[in-house]
């Protein structure tokens, strides 16, 4: 069973007014369809419509339970505590997080929900997975009720160093909430390590490597229905929960087949010769968000074109932003700025031939999304902080010609794994625009060294095999084995 935010289904409304279900594009639902299909599984998550009963239905093999979620919830639970507390605090609060009670109230009550629902229809024994920061709370409360169930959580995001974490009023409650699982997923060994240090700090449990012991009070009349019960060195009862990395990654054959099919290489020259045919493209590609570095990002591609550097008649930026968010006060004033910002720079640097900055604020298929990652030179991955950003390992999967430059920030998660890429402080204005000029300038046989060595990564390490090492390490410990070596 998958417990996820969102259902990996959208609803769409047909011309003449019925709803149907088309499953949603992401990575996370091509990587866990199989499994789901081979073993009757059930997912559990809101279906995207606010105030709406969805009956559970069957889709493609899996079983679609909805949780409903009022307007008042949504606001409270999702955009409030999920998007303007969590999400910033998790992100080494770039944006300040608020910290309001009743938004708090709503994500325990929202997270009960998600519970509740999860063990009404698991089996006896059944194999849960919950996903992400929206839903921290859920393992201890399913423990709670079905101590028989198997409990993994993984979080996409960072978790964050402890003199940041330890500012949320209700750090010890989300981490009771994570400890109720048996295996804790998180994209780099820095955020285990983080979160290990907070259990330390917050709840005095003593951790062995990747081994948390979590005491159990021999009073409680469930003591003996835990899992991974033994003895710890003071004599005491202890559950152990295995918390550790599992970077994600993308479904890399995927998008190396789409980059091979000859429509979407045209494509590719169509876009370079729509650009005016520039002898650089440089590309971003990133949800709307303030985590992402867009403006860092512009800052020193604006300093490049102002010292004249470089010129709009030889290098063009796309920066694909894809709306998100919007109803978020923080979201709205980022957009503000960057727009301003991309507007200067396109004023001030553009030629009637060739645009300094093609900037997109749209949502594009994914046959479009290959078609740029193709036409592009230079991709910039700038992200502040980001848990593992797949864009970087997408662009990498696409370049089937062996060509391009990744430029990565090493606050993103992606770049423990793709070390050949040239990695940036996107802090460091001056060191990013030299590291722009070095990627432009970069001789054939140095991209296609570095490229190759990223393909290699990328395509050995999918999300296949992501999803396969923390089932195997949650299939494991219902057996009563952590492993504590690397699986
Ligand atoms: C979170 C974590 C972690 C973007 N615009 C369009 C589009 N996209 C696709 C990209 C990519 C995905 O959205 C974004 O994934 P990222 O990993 O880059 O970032 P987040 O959305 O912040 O994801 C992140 C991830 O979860 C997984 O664990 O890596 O760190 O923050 O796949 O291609 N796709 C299409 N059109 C667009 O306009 N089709």
């Amino acid at each position: 069973m998958i417990v996820s935010n969102r259902l990996p289904v959208d609803r769409v409304i047909d011309d003449d007014g019925t709803a149907t279900w088309r499953p949603s594009p992401g990575g996370l639902v091509a990587a866990l369809e199989p499994v789901m299909r081979a073993e009757d599984g059930i997912w559990i998550g809101w279906a995207g419509v606010a105030d709406e009963d969805v009956e559970p239905f069957e889709a493609d093999g899996i079983s679609i339970h909805p949780v409903r979620l009022s307007e008042q919830e949504l606001q409270e639970y999702y955009e409030g505590f999920s998007n303007d507390t969590l999400w910033p605090l998790y992100h080494d609060v770039i944006a300040p997080p608020s910290f309001h009670r009743e938004w708090w109230e709503s994500y325990v009550k929202v997270n009960q929900r998600f519970a509740d629902a999860a063990a009404a229809v698991s089996a006896k024994g059944a194999v849960v997975w919950v996903h992400d920061y929206q839903l921290q709370l859920v393992p201890a409360m399913l423990r709670a009720v079905r101590p028989d169930l198997v409990i993994g959580f993984f979080n996409h995001i960072p978790f964050p160093p402890y003199g940041i974490y330890s500012q949320l009023p209700w750090r010890r409650q989300i981490i009771d909430g994570l400890l109720g699982a048996d295996v804790i997923g998180f994209q780099r060994v820095a955020d285990a390590g983080n979160f290990s240090r907070a259990v330390r700090r917050l709840k005095g449990y003593e951790t062995r490597g990747p081994i948390i012991e979590v005491p159990i009070d021999s009073d409680d009349p469930e003591a003996g229905s835990h899992r991974h019960v033994t003895m710890n060195r003071h004599g005491g009862l202890v559950r152990t929960v295995l918390a550790r990395q599992f970077p994600i990654s993308i479904d890399a054959e995927q998008y190396q087949t789409m980059a091979r099919r000859p429509e979407i290489q045209e494509r590719a020259r169509q876009i370079r010769e729509e650009l005016g045919n520039p002898q650089t493209i440089m590309l971003g590609v990133d949800r709307l968000d303030y985590t992402k570095g867009i403006g860092h990002r512009l800052k020193a591609f604006g300093e490049l074109l102002a010292e004249g550097t470089l010129s709009a008649e030889d290098v063009t930026l796309v920066q694909v932003a894809s709306p998100s968010r919007e109803r978020v006060e923080t979201y709205k004033q980022l957009r503000d700025e960057i727009e301003l910002t991309v507007g200067r720079i396109n004023g001030d640097y553009s030629t009637l031939g060739h645009t300094a900055i093609a900037y997109l604020h749209h949502g594009y298929p994914r046959e479009e999304m290959v078609a740029l990652y193709l036409a592009a030179d230079v991709m910039l991955v700038t992200a502040l902080r980001d848990g593992m950003n797949l864009v970087a390992k997408e662009y990498v999967a696409t370049r089937v010609d062996d060509d391009g430059v990744l430029v990565l920030s090493e606050f993103a998660g992606a770049s423990d794994e793709l070390r050949q890429a040239l990695l940036i402080n996107p802090h460091d204005i001056e060191g990013l625009k030299e590291t722009i000029l070095q990627a432009i300038a970069m001789p054939r046989r140095e991209r296609v060294r570095r490229m190759r060595a990223l393909r290699k990564r990328v395509l050995t390490n999918d999300v296949a095999k992501w999803s396969a090492s923390f089932l195997d390490a949650l299939t494991r410990s219902a057996h009563g084995d952590h492993p504590l070596q690397n699986p």
